[in-house]
């Protein structure tokens, strides 16, 4: 269900969300406009993502329930799993430079592609349109 090629269509809150993990405006800015899109392939508990943005190409190897680093556009290293609940898919992950955990989760509705993030009580979420 999450196989495609999904490309960002619009975010509620994400520069709040920005704003509360220390990115500076003008980072956020640019951040807001990244068309970001993300192709996911996957096979049973093994993802394959290829991420692209105004900000950089980057490929993603993970599997649900096994720990991965990851470094989020800003140069923020983070540390955490992927798991299906039903579903949706969760992520927990933990910043290596000060602990705090972000979550965030991936859903299918209504054939779009829809991420929230969680990041110290500020909520975002991202809409993504299929290729
Ligand atoms: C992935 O599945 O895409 C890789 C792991 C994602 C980890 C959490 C992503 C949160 C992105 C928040 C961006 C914050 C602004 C730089």
């Amino acid at each position: 269900a999450f196989n495609g090629t999904w490309k960002v269509d619009h975010s509620e809150n994400y520069d709040k969300f920005m704003e509360q993990m220390g990115i500076n405006v003008m980072k956020r800015k640019l951040a807001e406009h990244d068309n970001l899109k993300i192709t996911i392939e996957q096979n049973g508990d093994n993802f394959h993502l290829k991420e692209s943005s105004t900000f950089r190409t980057k490929d993603i190897d993970f599997t649900l329930g096994v720990q991965f680093d990851y470094t989020l556009a800003d140069g923020t290293e983070v540390s955490g799993t992927w798991e299906l609940e039903g579903e949706m898919l969760k992520g927990k992950f933990t910043r290596k430079d000060n602990s705090k955990v972000l979550t965030t989760t991936r859903s299918i509705v209504g054939g779009e592609l829809v991420q929230t993030y969680n990041y110290e009580g500020v909520d975002a979420k991202r809409t993504f349109k299929k290729q």
